[in-house]
């Protein structure tokens, strides 16, 4: 600890753009005059680096000097995005390199464009996990985030005539600068096999479990840097290898493809990214994920404990490991059969260490989306887990019939198994069961988490359950994305609110400030303009900077109800052909997001949107008042050129439905206006922002439970609205298909026969606050006095406000 570390570097202009043509000559070994973008980009990329090393390992020893408590959070997903900009801004080093960069003839732009958006995520989630990680690091936690280090991340979305086509994204496959390889920490995991009891000492039962297969996984490490450099945390991705790398017995004896088979298996474990957000995948190679990942977290979470302290008993005073949804919670059972198997524990010692060390998130009520898995496979891939598994839902059971007197039906629910058909392990109730505290995502997600999907756990513990609102890094979706509002909040109120957003409140005189106002419209419509000229570049589809940008940008997916504003759209276009004498409010309606390759309904949407957009955006009649464009490929990058860009802002999920939403606090920090239902954060963003801020329709979560279980007509609804059945029946009949008439008859009859997603119950309530919207848009300066208030009020969103409460409330850290 006393070995000096580097000195830190320099900085200029001139020190940078040196360093940049040293490392292009020596680590790419190109000359400058025949550097190609890629190589600056890289050669860039390793300068940026060298300095968040220095940091790094400054951090790293920094914890083993103090002896602080470490936060792993882990997660099957990271949604980070690009790096470099993040970076360098985090760094404070952005104009100096823009500066070094001009030097060299190279434009930072150009370059900052082609860095592959890394897409190891698949929406909310993986958002927030990445939003996190750059949090710790500002807010000076010692964290590590663990995940898979995927080869093909997320799809890449193109659409052929309008439906969804899916391509493998190969984000690697110019290498990448950002990581290191660490090959000295790989460990052994196993799969399959059997458990031997032998005797051990003091005659108990020793259980060895020998592993039929097994694979290496090895860390891949990046480096996460916080707001101006406080600290430098790591994100740690595992990658599968095989033992054995070839089978030469195999190969030697003429079976070439069988020498190979071990190793495609092992490394086929970590090629893919699961596409789906909603619905578990259910595969076993899904569970062979969970488990690699999460054995290999574990072992290294023990083995850098071990380098530190004599043994585990202090674990949960020293160790906090945050479950990102159930897709870790095997990790239980794993710590469990370590403690126990390896390092010599009993159960109720080792039982008391894991749930103390465990903290559980949940993100989704779906019951769709709860994630069990088989009995006879969990036995077959994981025998010793199944035990272990077994033994905990033993001592649960008993403390709720013995100690608490629940009812049979009450046992049913809490336990880990579910016996209702065949018989399999519910990962949302031992993920409940092993964790200390389990938390939701807003206030009104977690009020339904105890009333529903946990709601007999709650009654056992009632202690558990607890809030913490999501938030968004005000580093990536204010300042990088939208460094135009950036500059001009500089102007007005001053630095402070870059070191904590929650400064931005200093903003609410403004708005009543005409000047100001117009200033603050002025960087809205330049944000616009880059939007429609990406629109146009990518599309060929021209878009008016002037009219209402209006996006919903998000997973496609019913409850989420991208299909209420499509069908909205279809009424305000028969609306504007009816009426054509009457001032309507030029609108561009901005719909971009991925449907699961395997959800119908959702690949149904996307097609209706661009069918609709196909018809609207041609008809000479609409005199481009209203527009349509769905942009293929929504990713982060894509993200951070719409959200500064959006006026109205559409978050319009059936209340009860969407967790919490990040996407909504994005928006309103870049001062658009939301339409949303009461549903997710949105709750919470009204009554910081205030009513009069955020344009609120539909049900409540209470009201549309009535609704379903009162089982009400949606026929009768649909009837009685002229504007809603004349564009189902448009949308039914084939106008916006006319080479497949029937195309959507089964999602129109879908919510004429149940509506689910109460798109019939709320559309009136919407049509009627989407013209509440354009009454606003007319009146300029009241438009943006709430667009100013928006963005003065949604500091408290910052995921560093989100990171706060977690270390105090879960981690203690
Ligand atoms: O907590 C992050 C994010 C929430 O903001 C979204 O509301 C929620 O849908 C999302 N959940 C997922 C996983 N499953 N589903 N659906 O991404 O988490």
């Amino acid at each position: 600890a006393d070995l000096p570390l580097p000195t830190p570097r320099v900085s200029t202009p001139e020190i940078l753009a040196s360093e940049i043509i040293e490392r292009l000559t020596y680590r790419i070994g190109k000359d400058v005059i025949v550097a190609k973008p890629h190589d600056w980009l890289t050669a860039t990329i390793l300068v940026i680096r060298d300095r968040i090393i220095d940091r790094w390992m400054e951090s790293t020893r920094g914890v083993y000097n103090s002896g602080a408590k470490r936060v792993y959070y882990l997660s099957l997903e990271f949604l980070i995005g690009r790096l470099m900009r993040d970076a360098m801004s985090n760094l404070q080093l952005v104009d100096a390199i823009r500066q070094a960069l001009e030097s060299l003839g190279v434009d930072l732009n150009v370059i900052a464009g082609l860095e592959p958006d890394a897409a190891l995520g698949n929406g909310g989630l993986g958002r927030l996990a990445a939003c996190f990680m750059e949090s710790m690091a500002t807010v000076d936690i010692p964290a590590y985030g663990y995940g898979i280090r995927y080869v093909h991340g997320l799809f890449r979305q193109q659409m052929a005539d309008g439906w969804q086509v899916e391509l493998p994204e190969t984000w690697l496959a110019h290498g990448n600068p950002w990581e290191f390889e660490r090959r000295e920490a790989s460990y052994e995991v196993g799969f399959g096999g059997a458990v031997e009891t032998v005797n051990g000492p003091d005659d108990k039962p020793r259980y060895l479990w020998k592993p039929a297969e097994r694979v290496i996984a090895t860390a891949y490490d990046t480096p996460v840097v916080g707001w101006k450099a406080k600290r430098v945390n790591t994100l740690r991705l595992w990658s599968a290898r095989p033992i054995d790398p070839i089978l030469l017995d195999a190969f030697n004896a003429g079976d070439h493809i069988g020498a190979l088979r071990e190793s495609n298996k092992a490394e086929s474990l970590t090629r893919v990214l699961y596409p789906a957000d909603a619905t578990p995948a259910g595969q076993e190679l899904r569970l062979r994920q969970e488990f690699f990942f999460s054995s290999a977290s574990l072992q290294d979470i023990l083995r850098r404990h071990m380098q530190q302290y004599p043994d585990f008993t202090n674990l949960p005073d020293k160790v906090s490991i945050q479950l990102n949804d159930t897709h870790p919670a095997i990790s239980i059972a794993e710590l469990m059969r370590l403690l126990i198997d390896v390092h010599g524990f009993d159960f109720d010692p080792a039982w008391e260490i894991t749930r103390k060390t465990f903290s559980y998130t949940n993100h989704t009520l779906l019951p769709e989306a709860l994630e069990s898995w088989p009995v006879p496979l969990i036995e077959r891939m994981l025998p010793r887990h199944m035990q272990i598994v077994y033994a905990i839902n033993a001592k649960a059971l008993l403390e709720a019939r013995k100690e608490k007197y629940f009812s049979d039906n009450e046992i049913r629910h809490i336990s880990l198994i579910d016996e209702s058909g065949d018989r399999r392990v519910r990962m949302g109730n031992l993920a409940f069961i092993g964790s200390h505290s389990i938390n939701g995502v807003s206030a009104l997600h977690t009020e339904l988490m105890k009333e529903t999907v946990f709601s007999d756990l709650h009654k056992l513990y009632p202690d558990r359950i607890n809030n913490k609102t999501n938030g968004i890094t005000p580093r990536r979706w204010l300042q990088q994305c939208n460094p135009g509002l950036t500059g001009l909040l500089r102007e007005a109120i001053g630095d402070e609110f870059l070191d904590d957003a929650e400064k931005l409140t200093a903003l609410d005189p403004f708005a009543e400030d005409a000047g100001f106002r117009e200033k603050f419209a002025a960087v809205k419509r330049t944000n616009k303009v880059a939007l429609a000229n990406l629109v146009y570049e990518r599309m060929g589809i021209r878009v008016d900077p002037s009219a209402l940008f209006d996006i919903q940008i998000k997973r496609i997916h019913e409850y989420k109800r991208q299909l209420l504003n499509i069908i909205e759209a279809v009424a305000l276009y028969d609306q504007i052909r009816s009426h054509p004498e009457l001032d309507w409010v030029p609108r561009v309606k901005f719909f971009a997001g991925k449907a699961a390759p395997s959800y119908h309904n959702a690949k149904l949407i996307i097609k209706l949107a661009n069918d609709v957009a196909r018809v609207i955006n041609n008809d000479p009649a609409v005199r481009g008042l209203l527009k349509v464009v769905f942009i293929p490929n929504y990713n982060v990058s894509l993200a951070e050129v719409m959200v500064p860009a959006a006026d109205l802002s559409e978050q319009i999920s059936t209340a009860g439905m969407e967790a919490s939403g990040t996407g909504n606090m994005k928006f309103g920090l870049n001062g658009a206006l939301t339409i949303g239902t009461l549903d997710g954060a949105n709750v919470e963003m009204r009554e910081h922002v205030g009513a009069e801020n955020i344009i609120i329709f539909g049900l409540t979560a209470d009201e549309v439970t009535r609704a379903r279980a009162e089982g009400r007509n949606p026929r009768a609804t649909i009837e009685g609205s002229r504007e809603l059945s004349q564009a189902l029946s448009a949308i039914a009949s084939g106008v916006f298909s006319p080479d497949d008439r029937g195309r959507y008859s089964s999602l129109i009859d879908g919510i004429y026969n149940h509506d689910w997603f109460m798109v019939a119950a709320d559309f009136d309530s919407y049509a009627r606050a989407q013209r509440e919207v354009d009454a606003l848009w007319i009146d300029q300066p009241t438009w943006y006095t709430k667009a100013v208030l928006n963005t003065a009020r949604m500091g408290w969103f910052s995921s560093d406000r989100t990171i706060r409460q977690y270390a105090q409330d879960i981690w203690r850290a």
